[in-house]
């Protein structure tokens, strides 16, 4: 396997600080050699620079729109040089609003996705619907082909284009939802195991309709957007909006192995890794190293062992 990881220093999505630093503290805690260690080859394309955009004044209630327009520009032409050298993209946030020109430079190099959104949000409300105006809740919404009627023209948005089907995507880890994003939701029919999925069904369960949900008709290759806040607080504090009851450490690791069994695995988020936001060093710590292991589970490693012979 070969592996390109892109850093996305970028904050603008929300309004806490710190989360920018996360490609620099995952990469610090030996992300690359962990890899490597396990078998794959790994090119490090550093960190995107951000344009800095002044005047960014909102556009309606959604704020920051021409700083994330132009980041995620960037980052989807960055993604589509990393699949064009033949790697799966391993993008490092950065906020979640880097998901839409992760997805988008994915879909523009590759094509048709299937997209699982590992997270305590569903981040689909739409510029109209958002009750906070931080794009991070948004970024389904701008890159969803269903929604494309309920998304404005906005600034530095222009070169978007909505590459995905509602019917591809499925969500796991739900359990903070805003009303209107539950409508969304229901209204579009998309699958959706939420944290009471995860309780009734055990994870095994949720990964196995997952895999048949999704590739019940064609195999299409697999974005993996994972969000540190999907993970119990009480694992992955340092993020900027914890919310309680959420997957274990377990839970969260046994995604990725299945994901990575599918052998579909073609891109990767890790974001909302926020180490201003622990309380101790302790809480940071444990926040980095669980994002380190997820994406070793995204790559190979397994639990019971590996030796050269399975790494694939
Ligand atoms: C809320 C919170 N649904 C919003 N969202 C997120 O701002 O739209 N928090 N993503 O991480
Ligand atoms: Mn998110
Ligand atoms: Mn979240
Ligand atoms: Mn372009």
């Amino acid at each position: 396997r070969s592996v390109g990881i892109i850093g996305a220093p970028f904050c603008k999505g929300q309004p806490r600080g710190g989360v920018e630093r996360g490609p620099d503290v995952i990469r610090a805690a030996g992300l690359l050699h962990k890899l490597q260690e396990q078998g794959c080859a790994v090119k490090d394309y550093g960190n995107l620079a951000f344009e800095e955009v002044v005047d960014d004044e909102p556009v309606g209630r959604v704020k920051h729109v021409r700083a994330v327009g132009s980041a995620n520009h960037r980052l989807s032409e960055a993604v589509q040089a990393v699949k064009r050298d033949g790697h799966t993209s391993v993008m490092l946030g950065g906020d979640h609003s880097l998901a839409i020109g992760s997805i988008h430079g994915h879909s523009a190099a590759v094509g048709e996705l299937s997209i699982i959104w590992v997270d305590a949000h569903a981040d689909i409300n739409t510029p109209l619907t958002s009750p906070t105006g931080n794009i991070h809740g948004q970024s389904m919404s701008y890159v969803l082909r269903e929604l494309q009627s309920k998304i404005p023209a906005l600034p530095n948005f222009s070169w978007i284009r909505p590459c995905v089907s509602a019917k591809d995507l499925v969500y796991i880890g739900l359990r903070d939802v805003d009303p209107e994003e539950h409508y969304i939701l229901k209204l579009l029919g998309v699958k959706v195991f939420s944290m009471s999925e995860v309780d009734q069904l055990g994870v095994a369960r949720v990964m196995e309709e997952t895999c048949d949900y999704l590739f019940s008709k064609v195999k299409k290759p697999i974005h993996l957007s994972y969000d540190i806040d999907a993970i119990d607080p009480s694992v992955t504090p340092a993020t900027g909006t914890p919310v309680v009851g959420g997957l274990t450490y377990r839970e969260g690791v046994y995604i990725t192995e299945q994901v990575c069994q599918t052998g579909l695995l073609s891109a990767v988020d890790m974001v909302e890794v926020n180490p201003l936001r622990g309380q101790t060093e302790e809480e940071v710590q444990s926040t980095v190293s669980t994002a380190v292991d997820l994406l070793r589970g995204c790559f190979g490693r397994l639990r019971e062992g590996n030796h050269p012979s399975d790494y694939r």
